[in-house]
């Protein structure tokens, strides 16, 4: 390997450059969607400094405290809102943004709208943020019916009306894994460039895994079929294997391994939260509609995720994705639910 020509490399292909290449597809696109991309992608990039420097900078912490100079500290989920608020809005290219950390979606001012609605968790996982596990951001975008009149019906959309959906993981390395409805691509940062460059081109999830993903603490108030399939993993009844199982409790780590490697990942309802505890605009959907258009499927127990109307910004469901097959065997026990047997 000339690991000195390495070093001087500059045809690598960054995540500007494909987004430019899908553009070209489309002889009428304005490039606005390219505009959109590249301020997600530098909110990513400054989220992603935050995090790695969050013990050092004395990032971590209630929002509301103060550090030695008087200033108030953010936490760094408030600070990941105000990121991706800032660069979306800036980006001219936005209209109605909902994110998790705001009770009312942001309705962008006339003078610096544009055609793309944004859904997105900021910082999903932020249980996690105190111990250094792998957290992420979430993101689906929607067009906008009429940039003159948006209204909250914009975003109250199936996610299969999203035109994109993706995540950024903050993890050992930083991974920006996007879908434009032409399957899944993932990017790692480089840090010595600033940029993402393709490192996981056209992922596919295996048809069937070995893995499944759960809070298995839920289990005693779980409804019947989600108890039969988790029995059906640790004790398969047709000689088969018993599945491993892998809890992050940071979703997109744990929807990043079922991508890679196949399985289930699985957050049902239960008693306590008959509608599980996922968001449905910007967990569920961003990532029911990566799975699927890496070969896998999203179920909610009821229908496929993506053809759920949600009613509220903020509205959970509860939700099943991963390889095909796995998903195929709980849409199996809850059918077999509903007939009685
Ligand atoms: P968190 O509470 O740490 O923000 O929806 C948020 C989420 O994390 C997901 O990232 C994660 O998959 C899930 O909650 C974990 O929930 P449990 O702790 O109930 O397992």
């Amino acid at each position: 390997m000339d690991h000195e020509a390495d070093a001087y490399r500059t045809d690598l292909m960054t995540i500007t450059r494909f987004v430019l290449n899908e553009q070209s597809k489309y002889p009428e696109s304005r490039g606005d969607f390219t505009i959109l991309l590249s301020h997600i992608v530098l909110g990513c990039k400054f989220v992603c400094t935050a995090v790695n420097k969050a013990g050092l900078a004395k990032l971590i912490g209630l929002a509301g405290e103060t550090n030695v100079q008087g200033e108030e500290q953010k936490k760094l989920d408030v600070l990941s809102n105000e990121v991706f608020v800032k660069a979306l809005v800036s980006s001219g290219r936005t209209c109605i943004l909902v994110s998790e950390e705001d009770e009312e979606a942001t309705f962008v001012e006339r003078s610096k709208r544009g055609r793309y609605c944004v859904v997105f968790d900021p910082l999903d996982g932020s249980s996690n943020i105190d111990c250094g596990v792998s957290i992420g951001t979430i993101f689906g975008i929607y067009m906008v019916k009429d940039d003159h009149d948006p209204t909250l019906d914009d975003v109250l959309q199936p996610g299969k009306h999203m035109l994109a959906a993706g995540y950024c993981m903050y993890g050992s390395s930083c991974t920006l894994v996007l879908s434009t409805g032409e399957g899944v691509n993932g990017f790692t940062l480089d840090p010595s460039l600033g940029e993402f460059i393709l490192t996981h081109p056209d992922i596919k999830i295996p048809k069937k895994g070995k893995i499944y993903s759960v809070n298995e603490g839920n289990a005693k108030n779980w409804d019947a079929p989600t108890a039969k399939y988790v029995e059906k993993c640790k004790f398969p009844k047709d000689g088969s294997s018993p599945k491993s199982l892998r809890y992050i409790g940071s979703m997109v780590a744990d929807v990043h391994r079922t991508l890679l490697y196949g399985g289930i990942f699985l957050y049902p309802a239960d008693k306590k939260s008959p509608n599980g505890k996922l968001r449905v605009l910007y967990e569920v959907f961003p990532m029911s509609f990566l799975m699927e258009q890496a070969g896998g499927q999203a179920f909610t127990g009821k229908q496929r995720a993506l053809e759920l109307i949600p009613k509220k910004i903020h509205e959970r469901s509860p939700i099943f994705l991963g390889s095909y097959d796995d998903v195929e065997e709980i849409k199996a026990l809850y059918a077999a639910e509903v007939k009685g047997e």
